[in-house]
Order: structure tokens, then sequence, then C-alpha cells
């Protein structure tokens, strides 16, 4: 066999044994960000089976460009036991005790690796599209190619069965979308439909986005901004403790949801 064939083969067999026995599992997670991506390690370290799709070549969502392109965030001392779980180090900031900055590249590499180290598998460049709705309840994701989706090509989706689904798709809430549009669900919210994002208010957006990372619909949960979005909180800017938060608390609410 020639060396350009053993690669080929070992690509496309290792891809689609990876993909085959992800098609089913107790979670899928849309949008690789950083609240969906500490779920995501916490879910597979627990014993989850886990995919995040995530529609950028790259995972990490709105880590990497820092607070407008200068590439350091702001995380305050609640969250830094989540960068200390991730390897993530972190800097104080002189007369504002409690917060500190760190490399937003650190951060974004660091939270993927240690997603993926703990056994989650991240499926990158695939856009979920739409939603498995059945006898009224939620069972899995419908994914796609984003060349596909970019170009408009008239291409059929595939599906992913799981037990769980978690909208971890930031600002947009794409799947919450979708839920409502599309399946017509209620959500767990005081109208049932999303309330929308709010202006910036920092630290109200910090713990709102805590608060709202919940079980919408039976087996459908949000995090990070998507939660906000759907339960009108605040936003909150390049301070990412309530994102980390709330990727922990979504993972903790879905072990629950799946007994273990
Ligand atoms: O927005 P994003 O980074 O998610 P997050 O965890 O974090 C928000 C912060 O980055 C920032 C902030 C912090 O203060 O306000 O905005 O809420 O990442 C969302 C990811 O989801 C992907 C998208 O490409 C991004 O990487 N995504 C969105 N819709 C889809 C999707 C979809 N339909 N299919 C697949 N991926």
């Amino acid at each position: 066999m020639s060396i350009e064939n053993v690669i080929s083969s070992a690509i496309v067999r290792t891809f689609s044994e990876k993909f085959l026995n992800h098609l089913q599992v107790d979670v899928a997670i849309v949008g690789g960000g950083p609240s969906a991506m500490v779920a995501a390690r916490d879910l597979a370290a627990a014993g989850a089976k886990v995919a995040v799709f995530e529609r950028k070549l790259a995972p990490g969502g709105g880590t990497w460009g820092g607070g407008m392109l200068f590439n350091e965030v702001v995380v305050q001392s609640d969250a830094t036991n989540i960068l200390d779980d991730f390897g993530i180090r972190y800097l104080p900031i002189d007369g504002a005790e409690g917060y500190f900055t760190l490399d937003s590249v650190e951060m974004a590499s660091a939270l993927i690796y240690g997603a993926v180290h703990a056994g989650a598998k991240i499926f990158n460049a695939m856009s979920v599209e739409d939603i498995i709705f059945k006898e009224g309840k939620v069972g899995g994701l419908v994914i796609n190619w984003t060349p596909v989706e970019r170009l408009g090509m008239h291409v059929d989706p595939l599906t992913v069965v799981s037990k769980c689904v978690l909208d971890g798709t930031g600002h947009p809430s794409e799947i919450m979308n979708l839920a409502v549009n599309k399946a017509h669900i209620a959500l767990n919210t005081p109208t049932g439909k999303i309330l929308g994002e709010k202006p910036m208010w920092v630290d109200s957006g910090e713990a709102s986005t805590v608060e709202n990372t919940q079980e919408y619909f039976p087996g459908l949960f949000a995090c990070g901004m998507s939660a906000n979005n759907v339960m009108g909180g605040y936003r909150m800017g390049p301070i990412f403790g309530g994102m980390l938060m709330s990727g922990r608390k979504a993972a903790k609410l879905i072990l629950e949801n799946l007994g273990k």
C-alpha cells in the first residue's frame, strides 16, 4: 500500500469510527464557546458520552479575541477554581481585588484541550440546522457541514440522537429559536418565548448568566450567553467567570437529569 493511501485510508476510517460512535450520545452540545467547553469537560469527566458540534473550524467561540482584539480577558475569583482545573494561568489586577487577567489564546486552547482530553468529542465545521422533535420530546440534532450551509448547497443533513441537548450557541440562542419557532415549544420563561438579551451591565450579566443556565424544556438546556438571551439577561463583555460557571452548572444539571 502506498503512503498516500495509508494516510487517506487511516483518516477516513478513524473519522468514520469516531462519527459513527457519536451518532447516539448522552449529551449533544451545540457550539464550542467557553461555557460549552466547561460543560463538555465536566460531563465527559463524569462518564457521560458527549459530542460537541461547532460551526467554525476552530472551537472557542468569543474567547480568542479577548476585548476588542486585545487578546486578554478578565475572570473573577469565583471562577478561578475552574481555570485551575484546566491549568489556565492568571494574574491579579492591581487595585481590583478578586479580578484577574489571562491570555485569551491560552484560555481558548486550554478549554478545548481540557474538553477533548476528558473524553468529549468535538466535531468542528459542522452546523446544527434543526432539532429532532418527536412526540413532544426533543430527541437530538440535525447537522450538516458548515461549507454546505454557507454555500447554500441543496444537501440533506444527518442526525444525532441524544438524551439531552445543550444550547451553547452564544448570543443568538440558535437552538432555542428553533425550539420556539419551529417546534412551537413553550420554554420555561415567563412568556414561553425568548425574552432577548439586554444591553451591558457587567455584574448583573455575570450573575444572571449562571442563574439563567437551566433546563428550558425537558431535555433541552441552555448555557452561557444563550441562556442569558433566552431569559432576558444583561450582556457583560470580556469578563468570562460567568461563562465558565455557567458551563459547570449546566453539566451538573444535565448529570442529575441523566441520573449520573
Ligand atoms: O458565543 P460563544 O463564545 O459562547 P458562550 O459560551 O460565550 C460567550 C462569550 O464568548 C462572549 C461573552 C463573554 O462575556 O459575552 O460572547 O456563550 O460561542 C458560541 C459558539 O457556538 C457556535 C459559534 O460558532 C460559536 O463558536 N455556534 C452558534 N450557532 C451554531 C454553532 C450552530 N447552529 N451550530 C454549530 N455551532
